[in-house]
């Protein structure tokens, strides 16, 4: 399987606000090299650089002033004088919901962020747009022949929604992907996220189509970030009823567990039969990360490629998050394995 990467992703590194104190933020360029070096460890395959892609291939998947605010947002903060990472700190809730973006930098920073867990810094818009890029090279790979490849992105992408950032996450990555397949012809796609945390950024960005399935592992959200998307009622709308499907589960689960609903969503995912299958790749369903609550132990990644290989269709790997830990280029690269049936 071949891997696309580049370094660019140590452009972006920050700070979040975490129990109440700013701290460097768990999502370091770190976890990519981990990754990257467990890749060319156990020779996965050959390890190339993305191609560049359009903006146009953004703003398919986001809104156009969305995609206009991340480009000038580092520029608007440093132009009053702020040198620190931008992070928002007022929410348009509920009562105060508005469709009027501000004019004002803190304004806008609230209004296309779900959270102060994504700082923007200078280099933050490069690394952003490479690691978009790098999902649609693995796509391009596919429609290439390839029956699978890896997009090792950083940042992560499964958090962004059409209008905003937040847990980590600026551009959607794999929703990019996805919807690229679409707009070159493909009648139906299909997202998997294992990502410990529901991908509350690709629910909204299909949730009224039928022609992206959205399926979703991910902690409860009464106990787990983002705590307000990831139930199972949440079905998708119009069109897209019955596209989205949720698959919440209990703290500390376990394999067993977590091996019944993959199984579960793969028959699903057959009887949708995508043309292609995206994977939002996240690792912090490991016992030992930071941020979690499952019980994984990194044989059980093996499991989860294989079982994800019998749903039969051609597949991108979009890497999303699994946080300091040694072990997070283990259960990655043990997932690729797992799908192509090596057991390293
Ligand atoms: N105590 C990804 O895995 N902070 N994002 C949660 C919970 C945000 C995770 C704090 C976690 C975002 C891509
Ligand atoms: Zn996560």
């Amino acid at each position: 399987m071949l891997t696309v990467f580049s370094d660019s992703h140590r452009l972006h590194h920050g700070t979040e606000l975490k129990d109440g104190v700013l701290k460097p933020s768990f999502e370091q360029p770190s976890r990519a090299d981990t990754v990257r070096d467990r890749v060319k460890h156990v020779g996965l395959g050959d390890i190339i650089v993305p191609r560049k892609f359009d903006r146009a291939c953004y703003v398919n998947a986001h809104s156009e002033r969305y995609v206009s605010f991340l480009e000038t947002a580092w520029a608007e903060w440093t132009a009053i004088g702020r040198a620190h990472d931008a992070l928002p700190l007022v929410w348009p809730v509920r009562d105060l919901a508005n469709e009027q973006v501000p004019e004002f930098i803190d304004g806008k920073l609230g209004f296309f962020a779900m959270d102060a867990g994504s700082p923007i810094t200078s280099t933050t818009w490069e690394a952003v747009k490479t690691s978009a890029d790098i999902a649609l090279t693995g796509l391009a790979l596919i429609d290439e022949g390839h029956n699978s490849a890896f997009a090792l992105c950083r940042p992560p992408g499964h958090h962004a929604a059409r209008e905003y950032m937040g847990g980590y996450c600026y551009l959607n990555n794999a929703a990019i992907a996805a919807q690229h397949a679409i707009t070159q012809g493909a009648k139906r796609v299909a997202v998997l996220d294992v990502d410990f945390h529901h991908g509350n950024g690709t629910q909204n960005i299909f949730y009224d189509r039928s022609d992206v399935m959205f399926v979703s592992l991910h902690g409860e959200p009464s106990v787990s970030y983002p705590y307000y998307s990831g139930f199972s009622t949440e079905r998708g709308t119009g069109a897209g009823e019955g596209f989205n499907l949720n698959y919440p589960l209990a703290k500390n689960t376990g394999w067993s567990t977590y091996r019944d609903a993959l199984l579960d969503a793969c028959i699903q995912l057959r009887k949708f039969s995508p043309e292609v299958l995206v994977i939002s790749l996240g690792v912090d369903t490991f016992k030992d990360d930071p941020i979690s609550h499952f019980l994984l132990e990194s044989r059980d990644f093996l499991g989860i490629g294989e079982i994800i290989a019998s749903v039969g269709v051609p597949t991108l790997f979009v890497m999303e998050g699994g946080y300091m830990v040694d072990e997070i280029g283990i259960n990655a690269v043990n997932v690729l394995h797992g799908f192509e049936n090596k057991h390293a």
